[in-house]
């Protein structure tokens, strides 16, 4: 088990308390119970030696100890960091995706429903798998827009990370028809999940996907 920094200097302190005291009761009671306190003196200074050494044998254990578990800890960071860095890029490489569609295509072509796929273009469908990072159940990524399940992309949805409701096709109206066909502003979420180097681990990414020049 690994030992926190924090608990570590607390042993450490603690120990060496304890350990001054009973060299203080020892070299007390030796004193006073020799016929030769020359003699005496020695064995006290040998046994301090001997105490000295137990001392800076248990504070190196403690000190490699502590270094341990930093060096520990800052591998687990360093493989948390890379995982997330490598979710991130997993998410915005989603989104470039969708930007290299046609605008009114990519709700079609990126939800869970093949039934509503555009003729002739080979469509992502809602789930991804990320390289490197071993997915919570069958594949880490998937994508969510503010619709139904039976695929009705809807302005009157509540999602407040993503600012909905909102007025997707411009009419300056959220009303709670299906605007699969009409929207302007196509709202998703693309989150990943992984298990990770420490634990269970997810990512989100929220965007706003416009068309260019309207
Ligand atoms: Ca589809
Ligand atoms: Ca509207």
């Amino acid at each position: 088990m690994l030992t926190r920094p924090g608990q570590v200097w607390l042993v450490f302190i603690s120990s060496s308390y304890q350990m001054s005291l009973q060299n203080s009761f020892l070299r007390s009671v030796r004193t006073r119970g020799s016929r030769h306190p020359e003699a005496a003196i020695q064995r006290s200074d040998a046994g301090l030696t001997l105490l000295e050494v137990t001392i800076a044998f248990v504070i190196l254990t403690l000190s490699t100890l502590t270094a341990l578990g930093l060096m520990v800890g800052s591998m687990c960071l360093d493989a948390t960091n890379r995982e997330t860095a490598q979710a991130m890029a997993a998410a915005r490489g989603v989104v470039e995706g969708m930007q290299g569609q046609e605008f009114s295509q990519i709700f079609a072509l990126y939800n869970g429903n093949p039934n509503d796929d555009p003729v002739g273009v080979a469509a992502p469908g809602c789930a991804f798998a990320v390289g490197g990072l071993a997915p919570q159940q069958q594949v880490a990524g998937t994508i969510r827009f503010p619709d139904t399940p039976n695929s009705e992309l809807r302005e009157d949805v509540y999602i407040p990370e993503l600012g909905l409701p909102m007025d997707l096709n411009g009419d300056g109206i959220i009303d709670g028809l299906d605007h699969s066909q009409d929207y302007k502003i196509l709202p998703v979420i693309v989150e990943i999940q992984w298990v990770g180097k420490v634990g269970d681990r997810e990512l989100s990414l929220h965007a706003l996907l416009m068309e260019t020049g309207s």
